[in-house]
């Protein structure tokens, strides 16, 4: 060996390199960002919609949804024309006999598990079983039939679980002030009402966003 390489000061300074261990795999590797960012984990929750017969809660999920809407509708049949008024939608075909459901992500990080009630009466036992563990309800109104939301307020009310007031306003039909439902419905002054559209997916997340905040309000925790 050359001489003049061994004595080298810089090689002699390297110190002894220890035999290469097995790679620790990095347990974060491959991880999404909001996995790692503890601000920013995602909260997963469940919202309720509800309210009278055809008032377009299966057309709120179906707007909204970012997955394809578990659906249970049923097609309407002369056997319950007695029952299901359809004058204020006439091109109605099905009607929810379970529920609906959708899924929703609001700002990243809170994604809502939105479940769509029955509307008609003989349904209504499901409700108890479809509000548990929810945070907040919508109850879509029609000002052509403003009664038929009655049975979802006193409902919630009953519950103390924290609701909003949609209007789901029918193009074509007369449009009120949200002053005027209010006052119709006898909502409390706390309790948010607005006029929206449920085929409007910009309408429904705004809905879904006053909800949301009102329930923050109302329970904090
Ligand atoms: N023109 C118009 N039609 C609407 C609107 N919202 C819903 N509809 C129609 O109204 C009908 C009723 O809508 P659904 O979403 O099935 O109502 P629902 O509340 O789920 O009805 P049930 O589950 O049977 O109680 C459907 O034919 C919808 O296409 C709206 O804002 N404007
Ligand atoms: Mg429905």
């Amino acid at each position: 060996m050359d001489s003049a390489v061994s004595e080298s000061p810089v090689i002699a300074k390297i110190p002894a390199q220890p035999e290469a261990a097995d790679p620790v795999p990095d347990p974060e590797e491959g991880a999404q960002d909001w996995q790692l960012d503890h601000t920013r984990a995602p909260i997963a929750t469940k919202v309720v919609v509800a309210g009278g017969f055809g008032v377009g809660k299966t057309t709120f999920v179906r707007a909204v949804s970012e997955i394809t809407p578990l659906q249970t509708e049923a097609l309407m049949t002369q056997a319950s024309e007695e029952t299901d008024d359809l004058t204020a939608t006439p091109d109605k075909l099905t009607t929810t006999v379970a529920m609906d459901f959708g899924r929703i992500t609001l700002d990243d990080d809170l994604v809502l598990y939105v479940f769509g009630t029955p509307g008609q009466q003989r349904f209504w036992f499901m409700w108890d079983d479809l509000v548990r563990g929810a945070i907040g309800a919508v109850v879509m109104a029609d000002t052509r039939r403003l009664t038929d939301c009655f049975p979802a307020l006193d409902y919630f009310e009953s519950c103390r679980l924290p609701y909003i007031v949609a209007v789901n306003h029918f193009e074509g039909t007369e449009r009120f002030e949200v002053a005027d439902v209010r006052e119709a419905l006898t909502v409390p002054p706390h309790v948010p009402v607005l006029i929206m559209d449920a085929r409007k997916r910009y309408s429904v997340v705004e809905t879904l966003l006053a909800m949301v905040e009102h329930a923050l309000e109302a329970t904090p925790e």
